[in-house]
């Protein structure tokens, strides 16, 4: 186990940290404990019986260090002493809660024996309360408990934000990744460009092949449009047969030729269905987030009038919006 104190931030996304590994980089399979005490021998102590549990370990000596390291290394789990000096465990904790809506939980270790305290601790935002001294079997339970209830909430998370179908962001998460980039755009005065593409006939291919079919290709089509995404790109179902990716730092050009792209992987080669070869197109609408004040809305309702043309003008297309001539 070693702090900062010891050490700069690893060059790997989370260290670890045990007395008897000090330089093994952290296994994302082992829970990360975030361990924050401004007493050494609590900290050799704890971080021991986690080590010896499986869990990887970073320590802090006080709320300020605990704040940075839960920054840096975005701990599953933080065990946090009420008090240390400046920064103390109530304040890390509000700061933790506040600095997202899943934030990991915190289970306070302190001396103070009393109701007041213990209820402080809670309202802060604490899962759990462990008074000193401490068993090494408990503290251990306490922490797979906590680690438990993450598990079913991070997952309820996940699948709240994903389409069941394709594994793609789903409406709901697409509106509001949509709503943060352009907010970041803005803030940072970057280029933006929503890409909305639409499958050509698909009702169709229900109509001849039958829905799951038509599930099977949805499928498809949304591995085919990820692979040739960049990790930065935001990419969902926007709807029934249509998709949005929201590309940052694009502007219309770079964002035509993404489509390009997209229009390609699609309609470059057949998709297999059952034995069956075929022929798969999408027709793709292009807008730039270019005006100051254009607002979520414009930008996708400009790709919309977008692809509206590329259908017009007779699919399998990309079309690129132009205020001129399509003023939405
Ligand atoms: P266009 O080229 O004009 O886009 O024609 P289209 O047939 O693709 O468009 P239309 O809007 O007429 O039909 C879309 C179809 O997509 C109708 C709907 O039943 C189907 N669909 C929507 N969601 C799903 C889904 O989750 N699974 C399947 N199998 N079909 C879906
Ligand atoms: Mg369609
Ligand atoms: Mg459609």
């Amino acid at each position: 186990m070693r702090g900062i104190e010891e050490t700069a931030v690893p060059p790997f996304k989370r260290g670890v940290l045990t007395a008897d590994t000090p330089s093994v980089a952290h296994d994302d399979q082992r829970p990360l404990v975030l361990l924050a005490d401004d007493d050494g021998v609590t900290r050799a102590m704890v971080g021991a019986w986690l080590g010896r549990s499986g869990y990887d370990v970073i320590a802090a000596k006080d709320g300020q260090e605990a704040l940075e390291l839960a920054k840096a290394h975005e701990p599953d789990l933080l065990l946090v002493d009420v008090t240390m000096p400046g920064v103390d465990g109530y304040e890390v904790c509000r700061s933790i809660q506040d600095a997202s809506a899943v934030a990991p939980p915190v289970i306070f270790l302190t001396a103070h024996t009393n109701t007041t305290a213990r209820v402080a601790g809670l309202d802060a935002g604490a899962v759990d309360y462990m008074v000193k001294p401490f068993e090494e079997a408990e503290l251990v339970a306490r922490v797979r408990a906590a680690l438990r209830t993450k598990a079913v909430r991070d997952d309820f998370v996940e699948k709240a934000s994903v389409d069941g179908l394709t594994g793609l962001l789903n409406r709901r998460e697409l509106d509001a990744r949509c709503d943060a980039a352009v907010a970041l755009a803005l803030r940072h005065g970057r280029t933006l460009s929503c890409v909305l593409l639409d499958l050509d006939h698909f009702k169709s291919i229900n109509d001849r092949f039958g829905h799951a079919a038509g599930d099977a290709v949805l499928r498809e089509a949304a591995r085919r449009i990820r692979s040739c995404s960049r990790a930065s790109d935001i990419v969902g179902r926007y709807g029934g047969e249509e998709f949005m990716l929201l590309l940052p730092e694009t502007d219309a050009t770079a964002a035509a030729a993404a489509a390009e792209k997209l229009r390609l992987v699609l309609s470059g080669t057949p998709f297999e269905l059952a034995g069956i070869e075929l022929d798969v197109t999408g027709s793709v609408g292009v807008a730039a987030w270019d005006e100051p004040m254009m607002a979520t809305e414009s930008l996708v309702a400009a790709a919309d009038e977008a692809l509206y043309q590329a259908k017009a003008l007779g699919r399998n297309r990309v079309e690129l919006y132009s205020a001129r001539t399509s003023p939405v």
